[in-house]
């Protein structure tokens, strides 16, 4: 395709996430259009669908991807469900944006680095969406141009309201929440996780039975750094998600200004009157704008046939990171994270 022709983008998996990327894509990114959806629940599919022009619906995911109406993928699906779909994306050539976690586990990872690696071409970014927030940018922009000296420590904090589904076990905790810390930790240090240890303390009573929520992770960076996350994905008040770094010479912090506006209100039941503002209520608020900047990026680079975002190779090894966790999260021990050779891969 050439430069000035806009990309035809199919989406996979129109739920809150994949409805959410819809919208975008349709409304606020240059140089794209929505031209297709699919969904196992068609009927949702083809509501989604009828509130845009020109949108058609696909009875399955392959179908989508295989259409030569479609020039490039978002795939909001379930990641048991990315495995078959990137490599039909990778056997198609169709350049993909993959919610995390690109897979399940880290051999199935690898399947997908390797089908990449052999069509010759890059096209596959992970939606590590952090990368893209503006605080968090500057943040690592911060830390490259050594302002705070060497980095040395990273606080995460990462909570949701709540998760209604009780399929959301403890380790889809780890999979699925922690993964976005997993990816952040690599991103700021520049190095991969050695080791991670992942606790459980005594569990909100407001979880799903037997869940453990919160959970506490800590990670040994292969350069000796440290990297503590907590991970509370039943909060109650809505979606807190900061990050600390501790530098040798000062410390940055990303995420507080989250609330929007500060405000001070009178208390009409006593004498006291309040400060604050409001809590982002999930993450397509939290992180809208972040979300907006990533598949903006995402769409530039597929039209000229190129990767500018996290690549398949970092989720590979944040999926081996979360694994090790998973074990780490049942034996209460540390866990060291063993990947294959980058180089040497084939
Ligand atoms: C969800 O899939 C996300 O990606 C959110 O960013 C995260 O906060 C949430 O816990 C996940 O379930």
């Amino acid at each position: 395709m050439t430069t000035s022709d806009s990309l035809r983008v199919g989406i996979v998996g129109v739920g809150m996430m994949g409805s959410d990327h819809a919208r975008r894509v349709a409304s606020r990114i240059s140089g794209a259009r929505l031209v297709a959806v699919s969904d196992p629940d068609r009927p949702r599919a083809e509501e989604l669908a009828s509130g845009y022009d020109g949108v058609s619906v696909h009875d399955d995911a392959t179908g989508l991807i295989g259409s030569d109406a479609v020039d490039a993928v978002i795939l909001a699906s379930p990641g048991s469900a990315h495995e078959e779909q990137l490599l039909a994306c990778i056997e198609h050539g169709k350049p993909t944006l993959c919610e995390k976690p690109l897979t399940m586990d880290g051999d199935s990872s690898l399947r997908v680095i390797r089908a990449e690696r052999e069509s010759g071409r890059s096209l596959i970014q992970v939606g590590f969406m952090r990368r893209f927030d503006p605080e968090y940018a500057e943040l690592k922009r911060l830390l490259a141009a050594g302002a705070l000296g060497r980095l040395l420590l990273v606080h995460n904090t990462h909570r949701n309201k709540a998760v209604p589904s009780p399929e959301f076990r403890s380790e889809i905790i780890v999979r699925d929440s922690l993964v976005h810390e997993v990816d952040v930790a690599r991103f700021l240090f520049g190095e991969e996780i050695e080791e991670i240890t992942v606790l459980r303390p005594a569990p909100t009573s407001l979880a799903h039975e037997g869940v453990a929520d919160p959970q506490v992770a800590i990670f040994r960076m292969s350069g000796g750094g440290i990297v503590t996350t907590e991970v509370f994905v039943n909060c109650q008040t809505g979606y807190e998600v900061r990050c600390e770094a501790v530098g040798e010479r000062g410390t940055v912090t990303a995420g507080l200004s989250q609330t929007g506006l500060y405000t001070t209100r009178a208390n009409l039941d006593g004498d006291a009157g309040w400060w604050g503002g409001p809590v982002a209520p999930d993450f397509t608020v939290r992180f809208g704008r972040a979300y907006d900047l990533e598949v903006q990026a995402w769409a530039d680079a597929a039209r000229t046939g190129t990767v500018t975002g996290p690549t398949a190779w970092d989720g590979y090894a944040s999926t081996a990171v979360c694994s090790a966790g998973v074990e780490s999260l049942q034996s209460g021990q540390p866990v060291k994270v063993t990947l294959a050779d980058r180089e040497v891969l084939s």
